[in-house]
Formats: structure tokens, C-alpha cells, sequence
């Protein structure tokens, strides 16, 4: 609950056809305050604090998965998101209209709303190989970047299926923003990290999202030298199983 004490809330835009990134295929939005530094200061204690047993532990990052893993690509229809991670992001989500025809990026998803949330940890020098999400889900991402900057990059797959090496574009993620790729650009491209300590020749030419970042000056060596990054990737996971339901109190995440 806010105090009277805590600083306003960002001003988001009255739609998200303001922030859309214009050099990339349809479609991405980036917004460099999406949420507060108290905000985002709160979401990381939460984070850190979740149960040990939440946290898988990959080859060079950690990741938490809310509610539950998908089982057979179906969520298990056993608790919904925990509160810290509803609000504030999700009910800001819900409030953004994307264009004139839909009130928000998940209106027309079957369950009006993510779902579903990764929470992926990357010490600098780690990163995720190149991939597309798949079908289990609605075609949004919406993700919050907290704790530091980094690159995501997007590729093409070539006719042969092989893919290039070089990305086609860079997004940069700063701390507090909130990117959403969906349609065309979640279903035809894939996405990645490279696994480095600094992400380089970073400049309007280079960066697709370079106009709306926050502070574009940050960057004007080019250079960004990583930190801990957190990200949290919200989805609607299109099956949710009754499985949860019935099984009651015996499935039970930590
Ligand atoms: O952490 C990110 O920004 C990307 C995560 C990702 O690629 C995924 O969850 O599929």
C-alpha cells in the first residue's frame, strides 16, 4: 500500500503508441520509468528473500518461476501471482492503453492478464543463448529490468534455419524500464544475451531504443559496463490446468 510519504508514481504515457521503438518490426514498446527506485528497491528484497527453493540454479544465472513451472506447457491452476509482483506492475500494465481499439497489451489475451512470471537473475559476463519463447504463450513479454543495464539482442533465422551471428538489433534495458515485444517480433524473431561484462559500441546508430532511453548520456562512451541485472518476464500462459484445484493442499509451492 503506498504511505503519504512515498514519492508519486511514474508518468506513463497515455498510450503505449508513445513509446513504441519505431525501428523495429511490429511490435515494441520501452519505457525508462516504469517504476520507482523505492519500488524497484522493494521488488529486489522480495526477490532476494524468496525461499532458497524457489531459485534454480542454471549454469551462469538463477531463476525463480511464479506461480510454478509449466507442466506439458500448462500452468497448474494453483495460486495466482504473489502480491509483489502484481503491484505495481501488473495493475500499471493493465492501466496503459496500446491503441485506440485495445485498452491494454493484454486485451485480447484469453486470461486478460499475465499469468505467469520469470524472474531471472544475470551476474555480469552471463547471458541466454539466443531463442524464441514458444507457443505456451500469448505473444506479449512484458519485462521489467531491474539492478543494471544491459543488451537484449534480436535475430533472424535465416531460410535454412541457421542463424546469423549478428544480432539484427539491440534493445538496452535500463533499471526500472519495462520493455513489451509481442506479434511479428515474438513470433518470427528470437531473442538473447550475450554473456559479457560490458556491452559496447552503444549508440544511436547501434541501439533501437536509444530515443527513449532514460539517460542516453550514461552511455555516451559507448560502453556499459554490467552489474547484477534482475529481470522479471510476464506472460499469459494460454492452458491452465485444474489439476492445481484438485489437488488441493497437497501442491504446494514453497
Ligand atoms: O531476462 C530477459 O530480459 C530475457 C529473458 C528471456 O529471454 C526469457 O525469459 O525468455
Amino acid at each position: 500500500m503506498p504511505t503519504p510519504t512515498d514519492p508519486p508514481p511514474p508518468r506513463l504515457p497515455a498510450s503505449l503508441e508513445e513509446n513504441r521503438i519505431a525501428s523495429l518490426p511490429p511490435r515494441a514498446y520501452y519505457i525508462a520509468d516504469f517504476i520507482t527506485e523505492e519500488e524497484e528497491q522493494a521488488i529486489l528484497r522480495k526477490v532476494e528473500t524468496a525461499p532458497k527453493a524457489r531459485w534454480r540454479q542454471l549454469t551462469h544465472r538463477r531463476l525463480q518461476t511464479w506461480p510454478s513451472d509449466l507442466v506439458k506447457n500448462a500452468l497448474i491452476d494453483s495460486q495466482p501471482l504473489p502480491d509483489w509482483l502484481q503491484q505495481p506492475v501488473v495493475s500499471r500494465l493493465l492501466s496503459m492503453p496500446a491503441s485506440a481499439e485495445e485498452p491494454n497489451i493484454f486485451a485480447s489475451s484469453p486470461h486478460g492478464r499475465p499469468n505467469h512470471c520469470l524472474v531471472n537473475e544475470y551476474p555480469p559476463s552471463s547471458g541466454i543463448m539466443p531463442h524464441k519463447d514458444g507457443n505456451a504463450y500469448f505473444p506479449v513479454v512484458c519485462t521489467v529490468s531491474l539492478g543494471s543495464s544491459l543488451c537484449l539482442n534480436l535475430y533472424k533465422s535465416k531460410d535454412d534455419g541457421a542463424l546469423d551471428p549478428e544480432p539484427m538489433w539491440r534493445i538496452l534495458q535500463e533499471p526500472r524500464s519495462l520493455l513489451i515485444t509481442a506479434g511479428d517480433l515474438y513470433t518470427d524473431y528470437l531473442h538473447g544475451i550475450d554473456a559479457i561484462s560490458q556491452d559496447v559500441n552503444l549508440s544511436e546508430l547501434t541501439v533501437a531504443n536509444w530515443n527513449l532511453l532514460r539517460s542516453p548520456s550514461q552511455f555516451q562512451g559507448g560502453e556499459n559496463k554490467r552489474g547484477t541485472r534482475i529481470s522479471l518476464t510476464y506472460r499469459d500462459v494460454l492452458k491452465v490446468s485444474k489439476l492445481g484445484s484438485k489437488l488441493g493442499p497437497l501442491f504446494k509451492w514453497p
